[in-house]
């Protein structure tokens, strides 16, 4: 399966939900105002969010207001609106010229860090690059084992220390045994936002590394789980208070219809979007193309 045909079978849920609302919001030939109102509320509830719906809905109602409209045409408009949106977040992440480049990842429990970092070490590892990992998520003994059994299975050396450790002095003695390498990427503990103390300990992840050297970590990169949709954003609001955020990685675009969650980020926050998860394996992520990612969540062929 293409890595497009996958991210349409990912995407199903949503373009599903979206496909069959605007069946049954379009139901007259002509646009008028309560078609309009219905297809806001369809768009809100795809979790578009409001700045994405209004944008939306300004520009259907200017260019085909009293006008025949089709399901299709609508599903055209949303790709070019979602397509502008998105673009400017499709980003390739790079790594930083001095090595190794440090690159932090961070989110509340449960989001998909762990095994995304599997999945980027592979990748990368694909292309002959020398990659570290650090399990600085010492809160539970069982998060570091999970990190093992990856770094084993991949041949790939991880640094860590005892549960209850401190992630900071973690993080440390990880870079200074991997200056040699291409890439370390450090696995944090699932930060709840009522959790004060953890968010202060990343904080302080963050503090080490920049004493090391100011242009650390390189990348601090929030995982979200598409499946708790607006939530996301209030995550990576608390999230950037502690550490500021150079990217999202979004995963579990398979398991919702909250698909639409990703353009709602992207038009909040603009930061890059480095990839995105469809499923549990490791090629289950892919780097984010607007275009494709655009016509599945509408289910364009
Ligand atoms: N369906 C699906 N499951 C995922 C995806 N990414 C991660 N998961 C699952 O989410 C669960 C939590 O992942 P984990 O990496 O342990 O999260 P962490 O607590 O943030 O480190 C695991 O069962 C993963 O297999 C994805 O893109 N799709
Ligand atoms: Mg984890």
């Amino acid at each position: 399966m293409s890595f497009f045909q996958k991210l349409k079978q990912g995407l199903k849920k949503t373009s599903t939900k979206l496909s069959d609302g605007l069946k049954s919001v379009f139901v007259h030939k002509k646009l008028d105002q309560h078609t309009l109102d219905e297809l806001y509320d369809l768009l809100l509830m795809s979790d578009l969010g409001v700045p994405v719906s209004d944008r939306i809905i300004k520009v259907i109602r200017t260019q085909k207001f009293d006008k025949d409209i089709t399901v299709d045409d609508v599903k055209e408009m949303l790709v070019t609106e979602i397509v502008a949106i998105l673009e400017p977040c499709a980003v390739t992440l790079e790594f930083a010229p001095s090595k190794p480049a440090v690159i932090l990842v961070v989110g509340v429990n449960g989001t998909g860090k762990t095994t995304t970092i599997a999945k980027l070490a592979r990748r990368w590892q694909q292309e002959k690059q020398d990659v570290r990992l650090a399990a600085a998520d010492t809160f539970r003994a069982a998060a570091v084992e999970q990190l093992q059994v990856w770094a084993d299975r991949l041949k790939i050396p991880l640094y860590t220390s005892h549960e209850g450790a401190d992630p900071a002095s973690v993080a440390y003695q990880a870079y200074q045994q991997s200056k040699d390498a291409d890439v370390l990427v450090i696995d944090t503990a699932g930060r709840l936002h009522n959790k004060k103390y953890l968010m202060d300990e990343l904080e302080k992840i963050g503090r080490v590394l920049k004493k090391l050297d100011p242009d650390l970590p390189h990348e601090a990169i929030i995982v979200l789980d598409a499946t708790t949709g607006q939530n996301a954003l209030h995550q990576v609001d608390v999230f950037s208070k502690t550490i500021p955020l150079t990217g999202i990685i979004l995963t579990k675009l398979d398991g919702t219809a909250k698909g639409g969650i990703l353009v709602a980020l992207a038009e909040q926050y603009k930061l890059p979007i480095y990839a995105i998860g469809v499923g549990e394996g490791f090629d289950d992520m892919q780097p984010f193309d607007a275009r494709e990612f655009a016509k599945s969540l509408v289910g364009l062929a």
